[in-house]
């Protein structure tokens, strides 16, 4: 049996809750510094997600709410083309995006969810190295991490596989197989940690059979797949994880101790029952 020797982490709704009170609100301020009428409600946000990837999202936007959009004259896009008009339009928009969304985050706008900072600190003291792979943009996620406070968490990190780095964001397997490349570790020596549906498929894809879904505010309603265990959080001793379904579920429930919390233990345990 293989040994579980790194957890690869996704970053939004899984780390933090950042979708709607981060992301959402600093797409919105960069409209409107655009002299864009656009406003991305909760609900909307939440059919927006479909789509991973900020520019990407944008312009999926675009094609479904406004066809006859024309990004405004004068915008810098090179003459002759309107497509690549277009794509510099939505890359400056997006720009503009990242600054507000990590000025958020310098702020301490989003907290680390409930766990992750404990899980983080067990994995590293029992030697089991840490990754991320993630859609969102680099500084995003160092944003995200020095707005905790935690001195060097960053650093924890040996392997951040993050945005437009890989051809094709979740729910292709790209970005997981990046990170699996860098650790230079197979898919069965790996835990996954994600929040969505498209990140499920992505790190299925890439073999992260040993998949643990935390949902979260957005993805508590979706299918996940074949994922191991779908819980409702990390959680902390005093607040419970709750297990909501998954591929193992019914073996890890007769295993692991109730009440329980996502602990080391508790991955080893998932990892042993779905690489077996
Ligand atoms: C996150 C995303 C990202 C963020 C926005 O998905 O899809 O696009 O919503 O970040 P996941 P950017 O959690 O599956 O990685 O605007 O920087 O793309
Ligand atoms: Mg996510």
């Amino acid at each position: 049996m293989p040994t579980l020797e790194a957890i690869i982490f996704d970053v939004d709704g899984t780390l933090a809750d950042t979708e709607r009170d981060g992301h959402r609100p600093a797409f919105n301020t960069a409209f409107a510094d655009a002299g864009l009428d656009w406003d991305w409600s909760v609900p909307l946000y939440g059919e927006l997600l479909r789509v991973t990837g900020g520019k990407e999202r944008i312009r999926a936007y675009l094609r479904q709410h406004l066809p006859d959009f024309t990004p405004p004259e004068g915008n810098n896009g090179p003459k002759g083309s309107d497509e690549a008009s277009l794509d510099a339009f939505i890359r400056d928009l997006h720009k503009r995006k990242t600054e507000h969304y990590v000025a958020m985050m310098t702020r301490g706008a989003i907290p680390l969810r409930i766990g992750v900072l404990r899980l983080l600190r067990e994995a590293r003291q029992a030697g089991i190295r840490l990754a991320i792979a993630t859609t969102t943009t680099p500084e995003n996620v160092t944003a995200l991490l020095n707005s905790t406070g935690v001195p060097d968490l960053i650093d924890w990190f040996e392997v951040i596989a993050a945005g437009d780095v890989v051809p094709a964001k979740k729910p292709a397997p790209d970005i997981f197989e990046l990170a699996l490349e860098q650790l230079q570790l197979p898919a069965r020596a790996c835990v996954a940690v994600e929040d969505s549906d498209n990140g499920a498929r992505s790190a299925l894809a890439a073999g992260l059979n040993a998949l643990l879904i935390t949902t979260s505010s957005y993805t508590h309603h979706q299918d996940f797949g074949d994922a191991a265990l779908v819980v409702d959080q990390l959680g902390e001793p005093g607040a419970p994880t709750q297990i909501l379904s998954g591929r193992h579920a019914g073996v890890l429930e007769k295993t692991l101790p109730s009440p329980f919390h996502i602990d080391l233990a508790s991955l080893h345990a998932l990892h042993a029952v779905a690489c077996r």
